[in-house]
Order: structure tokens, then sequence, then C-alpha cells
């Protein structure tokens, strides 16, 4: 890579935080000046450093595009991931100020919980030494380009539009998650549903692939972190006064509220 390439990549990497930081769209930033995957990647990971310098502290990976109704909403075609930081965390039952966010979407998650730092892709017969629990999630994006517009180069850049997430009651690592029912529902209306099969014909496909892309991006994850599937479903534009529900059959629900425009 030249000196001028990586001037270019921290350019854009600065670019993405502040319009993440002041919640105001950009142009995308491959119709500037085109860039690689794993350029893509180092400007993810340069972006997240502005978010750690301001104290902001990693928490956990998201997977997107691990569905074919994500991939078809958004015109990709390919898994992505991106960080979640503490500052991207809400409670369940949250209230989200909808004034900092720049035109942000809901969509229903699973979330897996780690017990200890995972360095190396873990492999199937071992997820129950590095798992110890499991729920139900929204996950709120809020990609920083103009339109929610964007290539899958971008969308990487962008961290994978990650802005916010919520996190319901854990359950044992045990829980069966195939073949389950997932709504997404907004004020008492089932705006989007699905089945938890939809993420890679099984979401623990998803939390494997997680550890595989963290290891070959050199990403270690922590103790303690939280991993997210991928959305099972296509998500749903917010407005104030909504009030989210994500309702996973026999995970239960967890729920957010939205203020402000
Ligand atoms: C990119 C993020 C995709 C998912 O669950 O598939 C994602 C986007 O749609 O803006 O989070
Ligand atoms: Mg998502």
């Amino acid at each position: 890579m030249t000196d001028n390439n990586i001037a270019t990549l921290n350019k854009f990497a600065f670019r993405i935080d502040n319009a993440a930081k002041n919640a105001t769209a950009i142009p995308q930033l491959s119709l500037e000046q085109a860039f690689s995957e794993d350029e893509a990647y180092a400007i993810q990971r340069a972006s997240l450093v502005h978010r750690y310098e301001r104290g902001e502290k990693l928490v956990g990976l998201k997977m997107g595009f691990t569905s074919v109704a994500k991939m078809k909403q958004m015109g990709v075609s390919d898994m992505i991931w991106g960080r979640l930081t503490d500052q991207m965390l809400y409670e369940n039952g949250a209230e989200l100020d909808l004034s900092n966010f720049i035109h942000p979407r809901a969509e229903p998650e699973i979330c897996f919980r780690t017990t200890q730092v995972i360095n190396k892709e873990v492999q199937h017969s071992d997820i129950p030494n590095y798992v110890d629990a499991i729920a139900p999630a929204i996950e709120i994006i809020d990609s920083r380009f103009e339109n929610f517009k964007f290539s899958l180069e971008d969308v990487i850049a962008d961290n994978c539009s990650s802005t916010a997430f919520v996190v319901g009651d854990w359950l044992s690592p045990e829980t069966v998650l195939s073949n389950l029912s997932v709504h997404l529902v907004i004020n008492g209306e089932d705006r989007k549903s699905g089945n938890t099969d939809a993420i890679l014909g099984d979401p623990w496909k998803s939390f494997l692939a997680a550890t595989r892309l963290a290891e070959k991006y050199g990403q270690v994850i922590p103790a303690g972190s939280y991993l997210m599937a991928g959305a099972a479903t296509a998500a749903e534009f917010l407005k104030a006064g909504d009030h989210v529900e994500a309702k996973i059959e026999t995970l239960g629900k967890v729920m957010l509220e939205c203020k402000n425009a």
C-alpha cells in the first residue's frame, strides 16, 4: 500500500467517524476513490480508533448480511462484520433519542455472550467452551451514507452501519435456536417476520463465522463480548414515538422506545 493510499484511508476513517459523531450523512466514499475489501476493514479499524480515543470500549462484534432478506434489502451479497462499543449498548426498554441518529432502522437479532478470550476460529464442537448465554436482541443500524446507499466496501468502512443495540434477557446457551419465528413489531403492528433458519441456515454458523473473520483480521474478541448474529428479516425505519419489539419464538422479546425526531 502506498503512503498516498494510507493517507486516503485515514482521511476516510476520520470522515466516517465525524459523520457518526455528528449524525450527519456523507456521500459514498467509494464514489470518490475505489478501495478493496481489505482496505475497507482498515478504514473501519482506523475509524474505531477515534472512538477508543474518546474513551469508548470494544464490547463485541456484529455480523451483517447473514440472511438473504438483508442482502436483498441492501443489494449486497457477502457477509460482513463490524465492531460494537459500550456507547452503542442500550438497556432493554431504553429510550432512544432519534436526534442522535441520521436515518435509523431497527432489525431483530440474536446475541451470543462469550466466556473467554477468542483469538482464533472456534470449531462447532468447542462452542460450549466459549458461549455461556444467548438472548433476543434489536440492532439499530444507521448508515452514515446519504440515502442509506452503499457498496459492500463502503458499508464495511462504515463499521457495517453499527449504531446501537439492545439485548434481552439471557438464556441458557443450550436453548434451541433453529426454526424459531422472528418478528419485528412496531406500535403493535407486525412489520417484518422471518425465521432463525434464515441466518446462514443456523444462527450458530454466524457465531463461528464471526470467530473466523476476527482471526482473519487480527481482532481479538475479549471475554464477556456480545456477538450479534445478523438479522433474519429486513430492517424498518424508525420514527419518533415508535415502540419497538423484537420477538423470537421461545427466546422472548426485547424492547425500545423512540423519542424526538
Ligand atoms: C448493514 C448492516 C447489516 C445485518 O444484520 O445484516 C446488518 C446495513 O444493512 O446497513 O446489520
Ligand atoms: Mg444487523
